[in-house]
This record gives structure tokens, sequence and C-alpha cells, in this order.
């Protein structure tokens, strides 16, 4: 419950993402690139908002269904419509001084409904190239494979995964 400086943007006509948002200041350049890469999984249609339906859109995009309340429980921690500053605020809270590789595990674990550190090889391809604003393409996603990510028996461990995003070093995750 700690006062925030956070302001209501409105939905449409906001213009650009996050200027100048005094949240972001607390993170360095590439956290906050860490941070887009989370939120533009999530914003489906692009629109610079985080809204039910991107993340209805975005489940179904992996064929599962999720009822309104599961939404809303996601969406309700929100303090107002999701851009990206708000988004940097409450992932923030709790990132702060994190690694901003535990930004992206986040965004995986948000399709991780057993919660056991895994996701289907089928749901992370689809996560990889379902990002409209710069999906992988089929040779990005062949060269993935050459890095020898962390995926077995059709299961990926995203937790790992993610560093390797995060490191964008392959070769360590040869070594392992
Ligand atoms: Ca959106």
């Amino acid at each position: 419950m700690s006062e925030k400086a956070t302001k209501k943007k409105k939905k449409a006509g906001g213009g650009g993402k996050a200027r100048s948002g005094s949240e972001a200041a607390q993170f360095d350049q590439k956290t906050i690139q860490e941070f887009k890469e989370a939120f533009g999984i999530m914003d489906q249609d692009k629109d610079g908002v985080i809204s039910k339906q991107d993340l209805k859109d975005l489940y179904a995009s992996m064929g599962q269904v999720v009822s309104d309340s599961q939404v809303d429980s996601m969406i309700k921690e929100a303090p107002a419509a999701i851009n990206f500053t708000v988004f940097l605020a409450l992932f923030g809270e709790r990132l702060t001084g994190t690694d901003p590789e535990q930004t992206i595990v986040g965004a995986f674990q948000m399709f991780d409904k057993k919660d056991g550190g895994y996701l289907t090889e089928d749901d992370l391809i689809k996560i990889l190239q379902n990002k409209r604003g710069e999906p992988l393409d089929d040779d990005e996603i062949k060269a993935m494979y050459k890095g020898k990510p962390p995926i077995e028996g059709g299961k990926c461990d995203y937790k790992a995964f993610a560093h390797l995003i995060c490191t964008g070093a392959a070769d360590e995750l040869t070594a392992t």
C-alpha cells in the first residue's frame, strides 16, 4: 500500500509508451529492455496496454481458455490501465534489485499453470512466435535450437531458458 506516483493514463491516444515514467528511472537500460520483452509478449495487440483481452488472446493462442475471473485476478493488482509504466511499477516492486531474468521467468510463469517450472515446447514456440512486435522467424528458432536450449522431451525448463535469453550466450548452455 505504498503511495505510488503512478498516474492514470488514458488507454487511447496516450502517445508513446513509457515516456519519462518516474518509476522507470530506478531501472537501468538493460533491465528496461528485459521488461519491454516481457511486456511485448503480453501485449498481444500492441496497443501499449495489457488488457484482459490481451491475456485471454495470449492464452487462446496457445489453445487454453481462461475464465474472466482468472484474468481478473491477474489484472486487478494493477492500479490503472497496464501500460508499460504501470507494468514497470507492478513488476518493479517485486523485482527491484533482482535479476532481470526474473522478469522473463515471470512472464513465462503465467503459462505454467502447474507451477512446475516447465512449459511445453509447443507453448514456448507459440509464445516466441506470437510476439507481434518482433516474433522469432524460423531461422531464429533454428538458431535458438542450435544453442541447445533447455528443452527435453517436449518440455522446456523456462527458467534456464530465460537465462539463455538474458545472457544471449548460447555457449553457456551448451557447456552445462
Ligand atoms: Ca494490448
